[in-house]
């Protein structure tokens, strides 16, 4: 069957909750995905950051069979011989005292806010339904209806309320407006990405994790660090917190943590935090399942044994280099931090990145605009310098679709 047939298979079956690419694809291997007609692209999305290790990675896959044919659920009413193996991996390698794994991302979020209202109301006073929670301005932390209670983008809020309350919104990268919002005695904590994903690539000022800490720390209030994106060796260090040298008190991790197989998430934190909830406040069906289990650790052991953050930090630096040099009026800044890039579109027709993006489908790549002008590039971290060089080629020998817009 061609690809029409699938797209309109969507069309027909599915909700409308996503406008995809032309694109159908059929098999993925590396840095390379294949469509129903056999053409081949770079995968520049990674699965928005989950498939970090590169598609179908050989370890992750064999894990996932080995288990998936022994045991794959028991449910927390009883112990498995694959969590507390999981938990002791994941802790020892990121320096927590405990991990409560949850599935996806958004769950993982939603645990944070929870641990941080309960830490609050059970150790630092606040009086009960007070607490109330720094966020900052453009972020992305999923889709449920709590998440979207505190978001500013009207396509993930609006039409959805009513909302959460407990959120206080600042500027991301405003150190002034999170210090005079740290006065008030019922904040419970500071939830920010380290870099802004979905925002565009927002990339805050050097010091900025650092100092946030520190105000954190002097405020007694909790610094949760949503790195479900920015997290994985995604940025040239393991953590995108680690290149301030900063731990925060909550570490939130989701999609590469699984390297792109199932939803995996995890939240990281210390037994002050960690022990506030106690058995059968929280939990969920599928998390910390055996399956899961083996495949994180594999996931992790891949991102470890495989150097992912020095190779994302190396290609990081080539591939802006190598975009900065293409000689084009349409590109109006291109940033980002080892492989978490993206370039600003530089065009009066709003459809531009889109159209682009459309040029880059037929010459190989596939890569996805976010908020309008702005273009995610974000391959798997396994990536080698050849196909890096192959992908700036295509992107520059797409660019000039962008003269008769
Ligand atoms: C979609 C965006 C990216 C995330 C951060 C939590 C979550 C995400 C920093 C929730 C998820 C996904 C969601 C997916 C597309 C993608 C996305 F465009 F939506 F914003 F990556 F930027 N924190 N991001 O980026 O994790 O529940 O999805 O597992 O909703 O379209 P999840």
């Amino acid at each position: 069957m061609n690809s029409l047939y699938y797209i309109q298979l969507e069309e027909k079956y599915g909700a409308h909750n996503y406008h995809p690419l032309p694109v159908v694809i059929s098999k993925a291997a590396g840095c390379e995905m294949w469509d129903v007609g056999g053409k081949k692209y770079f995968d520049f999305l990674s699965g928005y950051s989950a498939v970090n290790q590169g598609h179908c990675h050989p370890k992750i896959i064999d894990a996932l069979i080995q288990q998936s044919s022994i045991l794959t659920l028991t449910s927390r009413a009883f112990y498995n011989n694959q969590l507390g193996t999981y938990e002791k991996y994941i802790t020892d390698l990121l320096g927590y005292d405990k991990m409560l794994p949850m599935n996806t991302g958004a769950e993982a979020v939603e645990t944070g806010i929870k641990l941080a209202r309960r830490w609050a109301y059970t150790k630092k006073g606040i009086p009960e339904n007070k607490a109330k929670i720094i966020v900052c301005g453009e972020n992305f932390h999923g889709r449920t209806s709590t998440i979207i209670s505190f978001s500013t983008d009207p396509s993930s809020y609006s039409k959805f309320g009513p909302f959460m309350p407990g959120f206080e919104v600042i500027p991301f990268n405003d150190l002034d407006a999170l210090k005079e919002k740290l006065n008030d005695k019922d904040v419970a904590a500071f939830l920010f990405e380290p870099i802004q994903g979905e925002a565009g690539i927002n990339i805050p000022d050097k010091g900025y994790i650092k100092t946030a800490r520190e105000l954190c720390t002097d405020a007694n209030v909790l610094m949760m660090a949503d790195e479900i994106q920015t997290g994985l060796c995604r940025t040239g260090k393991m953590m995108a917190c680690d290149h301030e040298n900063v731990k925060p008190d909550i570490l939130l991790l989701g999609k590469a943590l699984s390297g792109g197989t199932l939803p995996i998430s995890a939240v990281l934190a210390n037994d002050e935090v960690m022990l506030t909830i106690h058995p059968g406040e929280h939990g969920s069906t599928f998390g910390g399942n055996p399956l899961a289990s083996v495949v994180a650790i594999a996931s992790l052991q891949v991102l470890v044994e495989e150097k992912m953050a020095e190779n994302a930090e190396k290609m990081g630096i080539v591939f802006r280099e190598k975009l900065k040099s293409i000689q084009t009026r349409f590109i109006k800044e291109v940033r980002g931090k080892g492989l978490m890039n993206a370039i600003e579109i530089d065009h009066p027709n709003p459809a531009a990145a889109w159209t682009l993006c459309e040029s880059f489908m037929k010459n190989g790549l596939l890569a996805k605009p976010t908020h309008g002008d702005k273009i995610r590039l974000t391959p798997p971290l396994m990536i080698n310098e050849k196909q890096l060089l192959e992908a700036v080629d295509i992107i520059a020998k797409s660019l000039p679709v962008l003269e008769s817009l």
